[in-house]
């Protein structure tokens, strides 16, 4: 036992003062036909949670994540894993994510990496047996390492790019072994610093090449779940080409990469891109490509990639709309958020992922009586009314020709103003569905 101290986490209720208790997360609480767990299957992200003990790049770690073991050992990849279940266990939450490297040591010669990973995926496996835990995604880390400095597909060197495919390879391996759902590629490094030194065009070819090498290699092997592209606009590099998830998927249609891949979208991404989750989440969904979400929230006052634990119950709620819209998930709720550096106790974890997992229960709730609700639907239909009969509809059908507009226009010689917007009503019903 790691967490000695840590109960199985209850549900008590929005009431209770517990806490190690969830106060809105009730997993067999039924909201429009499905149980809460179903909605939401929740992720542990084993970057964050087992490995990072809160260095930045001005101090080291403050919490201690070595779990009884010596750090940069298979006994310390085992301990992780025995603490990772445990926890995973207390909190039921039913999957987990990983990077390659999350999950063993690096050796300095990628065959060894790669027994590693061979022995400690065995070990995952028995516990995934015994506990009923899933995979929800695996990926491999091309961003830390030295030799992806230039990037991974993106990068300028034939020899770099070749390891690049090396530990897709193995990390798709481990994630079908796994039974994972899907397999994400974030382009960490995919993108540049200075045009002065950079061939976009070949960079964003060779990108959908080892994309294309992925999916024949990873189908030929029985994956049969969805790649996902995790779009980001920056950090660590200037400029990442998968930007949002607009440019993301265009870029995956120029390639015919579309039907293979989904979007991971990641709520501190979005905003970095300029953009809130919610409109992330919707240019997902009505391509048909709302995949998964890395579930975290960022700090709008910072210009980086803040990873907080989300507790905007407004942002959980605007998520939950899009999702429940979309008809849920094929992924999952991955947590890709860490404690804050000053929260560095066990405990802090637990309080980490409860408050995450209740902002997204609450969201969830919320949306429901959004939808339920229905004055924001039934605004949204009768706002766009006009292309219901008449001149509107002859346009929707797509029978309209530009002269004809032309001439219905001069006819009217002057348009109405196109009706009021009403936000203002529309955020006050939202407040009153919220706070009621
Ligand atoms: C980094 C990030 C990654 C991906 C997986 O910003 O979000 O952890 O989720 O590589
Ligand atoms: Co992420």
């Amino acid at each position: 036992m790691y967490f000695e101290n840590i109960p199985v986490i209850p549900y008590e209720g929005p009431q209770s003062r517990n806490p190690l208790a969830f106060k809105f997360y009730n997993p067999d609480q039924v909201i429009m036909g499905k149980t809460m767990r179903e909605h939401l299957p929740f992720a542990m992200a084993w970057w964050h949670n087992l490995c990072a003990g809160g260095t930045d790049m001005f101090g080291r770690d403050t919490a201690d994540k070595s779990f009884g073991a010596e750090k940069g050992t298979m006994e310390h990849a085992k301990a992780k894993v025995d603490a990772g279940f445990e926890f995973m266990q207390k909190l039921g939450i039913e999957y987990f994510c990983f990077h390659d490297v999350d999950i063993v040591p690096e050796a300095d010669d990628i065959k060894e990496t790669n027994r590693r990973l061979d022995e400690i995926s065995d070990y995952i496996l028995e516990k995934m047996k015994a506990t009923g835990i899933k995979c929800l995604w695996g990926t491999a880390n091309m961003f830390s390492n030295p030799r992806f400095m230039n990037g991974a597909g993106s990068t300028n060197s034939a020899e770099v790019y070749c390891f690049a495919a090396a530990q897709i390879k193995k990390a798709l391996d481990i994630t079908v072994k796994l039974g994972g759902k899907g397999y994400v590629f974030w382009g960490g490094r995919e993108g540049y610093e200075t045009l002065l030194n950079t061939d976009v065009k070949f960079e964003q070819e060779n990108i959908a090449r080892l994309m294309k090498m992925a999916v024949k290699y990873g189908r030929s092997i029985g994956f049969t779940g969805d790649f996902y592209i995790e779009p980001k606009p920056k950090e660590p590099m200037k400029h990442q080409y998968d930007f949002d998830a607009a440019t993301a998927i265009g870029f995956l249609r120029q390639h015919g990469l579309d039907k293979d891949f989904k979007m991971n979208i990641e709520a501190n991404h979005a905003t970095l891109a300029g953009h809130t989750f919610q409109h992330d989440l919707r240019i997902s969904a009505i391509n048909g490509m709302l995949g998964s979400i890395d579930a975290n929230q960022g700090d709008y006052l910072l210009g980086w990639d803040t990873d907080e634990f989300p507790f905007d119950v407004y942002e959980t709620t605007m998520c939950m709309y899009e999702v429940l819209k979309a008809g849920g998930l094929t992924g999952g709720f991955n947590f890709d958020a860490k404690n804050r550096r000053p929260s560095y106790t066990p405990e802090d974890m637990f309080h980490a992922y409860i408050l995450g997992m209740d902002a997204f229960a609450l969201g969830l709730i919320k949306a429901a009586k959004i939808i339920e609700d229905g004055r924001i639907d039934a605004f949204i239909a009768e706002r766009y009314a006009s292309y219901k009969t008449g001149i509107g509809a002859k346009i929707v059908s797509g029978e309209a020709t530009l002269e004809e507009l032309a001439a219905y226009a001069d006819e009217l010689g002057a348009a109405k103003l196109p009706g009021s917007g009403r936000q203002e009503y529309l955020e006050s019903v939202v407040n009153s569905v919220l706070f009621t």
